[in-house]
């Protein structure tokens, strides 16, 4: 082993778990296969100009026909788990009422040879493929969709409990509820009002409650059950007690449409002051179903929020980001490997959460091959490694992360975005649907096979 005295303290704890993540409509493809319904995704991506060069995500990355291929990606790898996606359209068409008899059959082909190859499963039932046909009731527009979502949790964890041992209920719940229905950035396309938002956003809460209890119910004994959030990281800009102490006052309160509500079972008074008559109906029984106690929290790390103690006792404020901050292939994608030390941080000390996984991290990069095929993104492990080394330093100070899921495992339709913007550290040429493993899915496999960084 390669790991000497000189670097263990660079080590991870034994038993953290390395993984790679994906989801459904990114990597699939098959849109109509086996009897799969539309989605919102594919209705959305066929009006050309709502996505990069008209992009769609009819092929993905093919995975629904390699996904023996990807297996052997993530054994060549040496990945201990792997977190995919269920497509809700194809368990049920419709959305709801009858499910689909052939929707599963991919899925336990895929499960059959991912468990075959040592790779644990953790499963995210909601990745923003909405089936289109509840798009009849508005979407998360309506309460009808959260109830629709436990229905086909419930039948979805009845079928996988037997070798699915972690659930997600859903991931990034701000993201895909600003980018759908405030801005008509992402699927459906809306843009609604700030009231209506506020009501969508409180909607899509209570299915993930809705969602945590229909697991618990029929799930085997021993199931987690969890949230893969994309939580403002908020990090002291230096790292002194009073700027430390206004990123944990900040974390709370700008994560107050999902964190703040789902662990505390309320929404703050700021929160509510802020939205003034454009807060969401709420009972106190909604607010208690969202705050279902969860096993472990996930959380989405990518770009950082700089924050310092403001002028007024006990304040803070966000330091904008200057002109030149750097930033990765994406544009939003600032680079900030601190948020991967204080988000888990501030999740442990505001709320004492004993259970973290890091349920998407990765970036994006040109990634142009070489005349020889290597793709050389250099780019993507300095910004994998500085993520990885803040990780270490949480995990050695005792806070609960228990694994890492690098978003992701091959490149795959990036939303909007389509395919031009590529986030794997496995290359697809989407011509030919060739794998090829970047630099940085070495540099990735030499950390998990040292389980700690150089
Ligand atoms: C996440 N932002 O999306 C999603 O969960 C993935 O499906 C996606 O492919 C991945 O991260 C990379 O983008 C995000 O603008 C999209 O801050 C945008 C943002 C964050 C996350």
């Amino acid at each position: 082993s390669p790991l000497t005295s000189a670097t263990r303290e660079r080590g991870f704890p034994k038993g953290f778990l390395w993984g790679t993540a994906t989801s459904a409509y990114q990597i699939e493809g098959a849109p109509t296969e086996d009897g799969r319904g539309p989605s919102i995704w594919d209705t959305f991506s066929d009006v050309k100009t709502n996505t990069y060069t008209g992009d769609n995500g009819d092929m993905g990355a093919d995975h629904f026909h390699r996904y023996r291929e990807d297996i052997a990606l993530m054994q060549e790898l040496g990945v201990q788990t792997y977190q995919f996606s269920v497509s809700w359209s194809r368990i049920f068409p419709e959305g709801t009422g009858t499910p689909n008899p052939r929707g599963w059959d991919f899925y336990d082909r895929m499960l059959d040879t991912l468990l075959a190859a040592g790779v644990q499963p953790f499963c995210t039932l909601y990745h923003w493929d909405l089936p289109q046909a509840m798009m009849k009731v508005g979407g998360w527009q309506s309460r009808d969709t959260a109830k629709a979502f436990a229905d086909y949790s419930a039948y979805a964890v009845k079928h996988l409990s037997d070798r699915v041992k972690h659930f997600i209920t859903m991931s990034e719940v701000s993201q895909f509820v600003d980018g759908g229905y405030r801005y008509g950035s992402d699927a459906p396309g809306l843009k609604l009002s700030d009231a209506i938002v506020a009501q969508v956003t409180h909607n899509v809460l209570v299915g993930h409650g809705l969602a945590v209890q229909a697991v618990r119910a029929n799930a085997r004994a021993g199931t987690k059950v969890g949230i893969a959030d994309n939580a403002v990281s908020t990090c002291p800009v230096i790292e002194t007690p009073e700027n430390i102490a206004a990123a944990r006052k900040a974390y709370r309160e700008m994560n107050a449409r999902s964190l703040t509500p789902i662990m505390e079972g309320r929404y703050s008074e700021d929160y509510l002051k802020g939205l003034g008559a454009n807060a969401p109906k709420f009972t106190a029984e909604d607010m208690k179903l969202i705050s279902t106690p969860l096993n472990f929290i996930g959380l989405n790390v990518y770009e950082p929020t700089w924050i310092r103690a403001s002028a007024d006792p006990g304040g803070y404020e966000i330091v904008d980001m200057p002109k030149s901050y750097p930033i990765m292939a994406a544009k939003w994608l600032e680079l900030g490997p601190d948020g991967m030390y204080w988000s888990p941080k501030h999740l442990q000390a505001l709320w004492g959460v004993k259970e973290i996984y890091i349920t998407e991290n990765g970036a994006a990069s040109l990634d142009v091959p070489t005349k020889t095929g290597e793709v050389l993104d250099v780019d993507r492990i300095l910004f994998l490694r500085s993520y990885l080394e803040q990780l270490q330093r949480a995990v050695s100070e005792g806070v609960p992360v228990k694994g890492y899921f690098l978003w992701s495992l091959i490149d795959n339709y990036e939303w909007s975005d389509g395919y031009a913007m590529r986030f794997g550290i496995t290359y697809v040429d989407y011509k030919t649907m060739k794998r090829t493993i970047k630099l940085s899915g070495q540099f990735y496999k030499e950390v998990i096979a040292r389980n700690g960084l150089a």
